[in-house]
Order: C-alpha cells, then sequence, then structure tokens
C-alpha cells in the first residue's frame, strides 16, 4: 500500500467494505477511483479498480435489468437461484413448503401466489435459493414472471402427474414462456442468454403428486413429448422422494465444491468454496484473495481417489470435494 492515499480515498474504501448491494459497490469503486492520486506508484491500483468496476457493472447489469424494468427483483442468495415454473396447483408452492422454511400459502384453489417467494434449501453444506412464482397460464400470468424467470440459474418445471391435463399444462407452460423470450432447455441444449434475445434456462423437470393414481403413465406421456429433459419425481406426502430433491438440483447447477486448507492443519469441511464446475487452483486462489493469486506458487490436492498431497499448478481443473492447499511465495 503506498503509503501517500489520502483520507477521501480512505472513506471511498470504508463505503465499499459496508456496501450492502452491487450498486452501492459499484458507487463506492467509482469514488475510489475518482479520487486516488493518479500517480505511476497507484497505476497498478488504478488499473485493478477499473478491473473490478468492470466485472461488478456487468452483474449489477445482469442482475438489475429485469427490476428496473418490472418493478420486480429477486435478490440472489446462495450458489444458485432457482425459479419453480408450472401451471397452477402443481405444487410448486408445496416444493418450497418442504425444501425451505419459506412458509408459502398452499392453496387447492389455482392462484394462491401471486408475488414471487424466495426460500432457502440446503444440500449438505451449501444454500440454494428456491423461488415461488404465480403460475403460468393462459388464463391468468403476471407479466413479470417470465421477465425475473429469465435470470435464473436453473429452473424447476413443475407438472401435476395427478391431473389428465398435465400434457396440455407442461405445453402451455412452454409456450406461454416462450411468447415472453424464455425458453426451457432440455439436456444437452446449449443454455444462457442468447444474442436474438431468447433466454435459455437449463431445466429439471419436477413430476409432482407422483403417488396419485394413474401418476406413472401420465408421466410416460410426459416424457414421450417432452424427451430431453431430466425428471425428478416426488410426491409431498412420501419421504422417501424428497431425499434426492437438493441432490438433484445442486448436480444442474454444474458447481464444484472444495475445501482450502492451511499447511499443518485439517480443511473446515463446513466451509466449502463453490466455483463454477471447470475452474482451475488459480481461480479458487482469486476467490479466496487476489493476494494469494498473485502469490501463487503451487497447490497440493487430497480426495476421492487421488494420491494424498499430489503437488498441481496453477491450471489443475478442480474435482468436487478435493481439499486444496494453496502455497504462495
Ligand atoms: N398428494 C399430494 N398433494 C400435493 C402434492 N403437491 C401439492 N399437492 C397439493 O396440491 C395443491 C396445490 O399445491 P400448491 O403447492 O399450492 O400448488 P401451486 O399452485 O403450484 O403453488 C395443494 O392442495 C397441495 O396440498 C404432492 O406431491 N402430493
Ligand atoms: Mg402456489
Amino acid at each position: 500500500m503506498p503509503a501517500n492515499l489520502t483520507p477521501d480515498y480512505h472513506n471511498a474504501e470504508e463505503k465499499l467494505r459496508q456496501a450492502q448491494t452491487d450498486e452501492e459497490r459499484v458507487a463506492a469503486l467509482e469514488e475510489m477511483l475518482r479520487v486516488i492520486p493518479k500517480h505511476k506508484g497507484t497505476s497498478h491500483m488504478q488499473a485493478d479498480l477499473k478491473t473490478r468496476l468492470s466485472k461488478l457493472r456487468k452483474e449489477a447489469g445482469r442482475k438489475k435489468a429485469p427490476g428496473r424494468k418490472s418493478g420486480h427483483y429477486v435478490e440472489p442468495e446462495g450458489i444458485g437461484q432457482v425459479f419453480l415454473l408450472g401451471p397452477p396447483n402443481s405444487g410448486k408452492s408445496t416444493l418450497l413448503d418442504l425444501f425451505s422454511k419459506a412458509a408459502p400459502k398452499i392453496g387447492d384453489y389455482p392462484f394462491t401466489t401471486r408475488s414471487f417467494q424466495p426460500g432457502m434449501m440446503r444440500h449438505q453444506n451449501v444454500w440454494i435459493q428456491l423461488v415461488d412464482l404465480p403460475p403460468v397460464s393462459r388464463e391468468f400470468m403476471e407479466t413479470w414472471v417470465p421477465s425475473v424467470a429469465r435470470y435464473g440459474d436453473l429452473a424447476l418445471l413443475v407438472l401435476d402427474l395427478s391431473s389428465d391435463d398435465v400434457l396440455d399444462q407442461a405445453q402451455e407452460v412452454l409456450d406461454l414462456l416462450k411468447e415472453s423470450k424464455v425458453a426451457l432447455a432440455g439436456e444437452g441444449e446449449e443454455f444462457g442468454q442468447m444474442d436474438s434475445g431468447l433466454a435459455v434456462l437449463r431445466t429439471l423437470l419436477v413430476g409432482m403428486k407422483a403417488g396419485a393414481p394413474g401418476a406413472a403413465d401420465r408421466l410416460a406421456m410426459v416424457r414421450e413429448i417432452l424427451p430431453n429433459y431430466r425428471v425428478y419425481t416426488l410426491d409431498s406426502q412420501d419421504p422417501a422422494t424428497h431425499e434426492g430433491f437438493s441432490g438433484a438440483v445442486y448436480a444442474m447447477l454444474d458447481k464444484v465444491r472444495v475445501y482450502a486448507k492451511q499447511p499443518g492443519k485439517p480443511a473446515d469441511k463446513d466451509e466449502p468454496f463453490v466455483l463454477d464446475l471447470g475452474a482451475t487452483v488459480i481461480e479458487l486462489a482469486e476467490k479466496i484473495h487476489r493476494d494469494l493469486a498473485q502469490r501463487f506458487q503451487f497447490a497440493r490436492i487430497w480426495g476421492e481417489g487421488k494420491i494424498d498431497g499430489r503437488k498441481v499448478n496453477r491450471d489443475y481443473v478442480l474435482e468436487e470435494e478435493d481439499v486444496v492447499e494453496l502455497h504462495v511465495g
């Protein structure tokens, strides 16, 4: 740290520390950049501030855009944001109720949920955000639903396997979303925000009320018209069907969980670092502290079926539940 940073700069830096939202963080970084003494000794810091700012602006833009437009914005929390999409009465709120403490209204009448309702689902040592939404149907749909859902990390297409209308309902959900430029991707299909303006969401099809008479036959028909979706079937009344749910959702988020340890100390298995699948050791170092990444020399890895403490370099691709010991110079 150069010693000649001004009180103005330190004030701005303090604002950054206190910032709660991306917008506040952007404002604080802009101020830091504005007031930082401009000379050679701070050129690295200036460049660094600019990089952080542009990264954050992109993030904030991606997340905030729908909020400004529709007045609805669901602050993401946890390692992924998962939206519950489906016809009325299919069991969306029941799902949220089963797997979070959010206590949504559950009704026998169709349009109980008028607003969104987020809740956090635990999967082992991580949290995933589930967001209950009003129904998607021609009869009644809040127009903001697709514009919120398009920014999710994953969609759950929640269908009612006790209903003889399940095929029509599924088709209607897909059609309506498509009209609002949201598509639900099947397995192996490309997903993301397309140049055409279409948002293609990774999707897990959740067949609810799986214990109802005829559910298996209806599921077979659903699979016939929607062959490409990964499916999870569940019944709120059958606890055995609940067990694999969080894992099925987690698996679709394409994340990797790893644990950092210091030499001579055990890893804290309660505090995983969560990165995108394919992330490397140096990305882990950056996530922990930018200083660590700059001073990185090598790492040692422990994990399932690995030689204990194997030495790896910065490009090593992290695997689920690796324990990583970073060595710096
Ligand atoms: N037996 C059974 N009933 C369910 C299941 N899921 C939802 N329900 C019932 O279906 C109705 C609609 O559920 P709800 O969660 O409010 O549907 P939403 O409109 O999609 O939010 C309620 O009466 C629930 O109790 C399930 O898996 N099994
Ligand atoms: Mg509901």
